[in-house]
């Protein structure tokens, strides 16, 4: 690579999560070469696991719509970067193209379908949980999606980061909805409009849990025992 992008390259491989990403923000305007230098470094650490630099060069490459080197991610990584373990069978790659393509709320949509493919088909015809089903999820899944929405976020959504700032908020919920922008002012946000669908959302705004039928259901997921468990 030409010489005027060695320090990005080097912020790129050897800086931390925050110099990294505004390396990549960096490269993702300078045009091709600053494309390759991403995909290098993608194909680098393709033996590594995945972390959010990772995530977000990949959606730097679709979105500059780098045909070539889409084409390069997809021969590497024809499931997508992040595998998706499931005890249940269930296919969470069109998740991780939505994600990938920062289609939010089409990811936001299909979660929420998936959680319910998860509980049943009962739940998958009324398109809503129980929290009795919450409870039930296997941990491999619900850490799947997790590691899904961290890593095509910049580590802002998901479950986990969602549960952090409940714990933070000592556990209150009107303090959660205001924290992760689900209510402002003490006002619902309204569903889809008023809800952010892209990487300037706060930390924890993705993905949504609708309160319609009472907070059961979300405390269940957010304390459910794939957040503590020390495995996969
Ligand atoms: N909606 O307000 N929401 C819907 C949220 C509430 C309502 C879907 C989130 C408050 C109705 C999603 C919030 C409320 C429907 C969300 C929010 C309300 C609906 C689509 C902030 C009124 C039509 C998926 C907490 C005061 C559907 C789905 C229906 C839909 C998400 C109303 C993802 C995070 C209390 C009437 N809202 N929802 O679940 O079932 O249908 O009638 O949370």
């Amino acid at each position: 690579a030409a010489a005027e992008f060695q320090p990005l390259q080097e912020q790129l491989q050897g800086g931390s999560t925050k110099q990294q990403l505004q390396a990549i923000e960096e490269l993702a305007v300078a045009g091709e070469t600053g494309l390759q230098i991403l995909w290098e470094c993608l194909l680098e650490r393709r033996q590594a696991a995945p972390t959010v630099s990772d995530g977000r060069m990949i959606q730097v490459i679709y979105a500059a719509d780098h045909k070539p080197l889409i084409q390069e991610v997809e021969r590497c990584w024809p499931r997508g970067r992040l595998p998706m373990p499931s005890a249940q069978g269930i296919d969470y790659h069109p998740l991780q193209q939505y994600l990938v393509a920062q289609a939010f709320e089409e990811a936001d949509r299909l979660t929420l379908k998936k959680l319910c493919e998860l509980a049943g088909p009962t739940a998958v015809q009324r398109n809503w949980l129980y929290f009795t089903e919450v409870e039930g999820f296997p941990v491999e899944d619900l850490l799947t999606l997790d590691r899904l929405w961290q890593l095509y976020s910049l580590g802002k959504f998901g479950f986990s980061q969602q549960r952090q700032i409940w714990l933070g908020a000592g556990r209150n919920w009107d303090v959660l909805w205001e924290r992760i922008a689900w209510k402002r002012e003490g006002r619902w946000t309204r569903y889809p409009g008023e809800f952010i669908w892209d990487l300037t959302a706060p930390r924890g705004h993705l993905p949504l849990s609708n309160q319609l039928r009472g907070v059961r259901a979300i405390a269940s997921l957010l304390n459910h025992p794939a957040w503590t468990q020390e495995t996969t």
